[in-house]
């Protein structure tokens, strides 16, 4: 039976890979994960599918060494400072922050797609893909395989309040209540504009080039993660007022031919991913579809007016933080145990 720790138990993330790996008992026995936290949070306890768990306050002495997975869901320099000394010590460390994304020696991988990469690099710490990358790349990755791979991209996002945690969340209920029930402008203190109502074309910092990091993250993370640096990729990222699902239209072009009726083939059946695309009939992807669900839904497959027959638009929607976090995390280890 897996020893597993979650580190950042408190979080909207923590409390994601509590429930995904409770599902996943059959893989990892009955015993819960023990939770880790920052001292504030010790001695708390967490009401969940296991019952209540009381979290531990983190030290390196109480986790290293002691645990066959570790998931951070802290921030990046939290996982800066002790991932690399977690996975020297034997546990599989699998990190949900931004900080070793882009190291040469870190597999960034979503397991459907380049798990082994896990193996072809070594090590024992691995990288969770951005939540936006990683919903995208299990629609995306089909239809570069199929197609001779995708070229050239523009992704234009709707990025939900839970990509900020439980304060983003917090803040988008509290506001939309201060506006309609007290007819008072929300507040802001999560979100550099009132996110109710409204949407912030500007997620995470600005960079030099004049897109944000997250718009970047969504490039850099794609060509690691297919292990093509070939792929050309402009973003827009956008936050919108909704609660735990990420939207992305996206427009793609691609070395081979291309029609909707080879993007359904070839995404029909795959692991992950839920084909919703019956517009006569109002099927589509929907962050309200798709929130609490595994699979990113993907719909609105149309031929492109601008590549013509190498081309095609649509649209994908996942919940930010299952795909776009935990269970992403939690199917590496459960592909790892497997692997045993
Ligand atoms: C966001 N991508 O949506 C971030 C969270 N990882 O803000």
């Amino acid at each position: 039976m897996a020893k597993i720790a979650i580190v950042g138990a408190t979080g909207a993330v923590g409390i994601e890979l509590v429930k995904c790996c409770h599902a996943r008992k059959a893989v990892f026995g009955d015993a819960p994960p023990a939770l880790f936290a920052s001292a504030r949070s010790a001695g708390k306890v967490l009401e969940g599918p296991y019952g209540p768990l009381t979290i531990s306050e983190f030290t390196l002495e109480a986790v290293q060494g002691k645990f066959d997975y570790v998931f951070l869901a802290v921030s990046g320099s939290f996982s800066e400072q002790f991932a690399p000394s977690l996975a020297s010590s034997g546990c599989w460390v699998i990190d949900n922050s931004s900080a070793f994304r882009y190291h040469d020696t870190v597999p960034l991988v979503v397991p459907e797609i380049n798990f082994s990469a896990i193996k072809a690099i070594g090590g024992k710490l691995i990288a969770n893909p951005n939540c936006t990358t990683a919903i995208a790349a299990m629609a995306l990755w089909p239809i570069h395989q199929a197609h001779g791979g995708i070229k050239r991209m523009i992704v234009s996002t709707y990025q939900a309040s839970s990509g900020a945690g439980e304060p983003g969340m917090q803040e988008l209920l509290e506001g939309s209540k201060s506006q309609l029930l007290d007819g008072k402008a929300p507040v802001n203190k999560v979100f550099s504009h009132p996110l109710p109502f409204n949407c912030i074309p500007m997620i995470d910092k600005l960079q030099g080039n004049g897109y944000t990091k997250e718009e970047m993250k969504v490039a850099w993370e794609t060509r690691k993660i297919f292990g093509d640096d070939g792929i050309k990729l402009s973003c827009t990222a956008v936050r919108i007022p909704t609660l735990r699902a990420h939207a992305e239209a996206i427009t793609l072009e691609t070395a081979g031919e291309i029609t909707p009726a080879s993007v359904l083939e070839c995404l029909r059946g795959k692991p992950g991913v839920a084909v919703k695309d019956d517009p006569g009939n109002d099927v589509y992807p929907m962050p309200l579809s798709c929130s609490g669900e595994d699979d990113v839904q993907v719909g609105r497959i149309r031929q492109s007016e601008v590549f013509g027959d190498r081309g095609v638009d649509l649209f994908v929607c996942g919940d930010q933080l299952l795909r776009g976090a935990a269970l992403n995390a939690v199917l590496i280890a459960e592909k790892l145990e497997g692997d045993k």
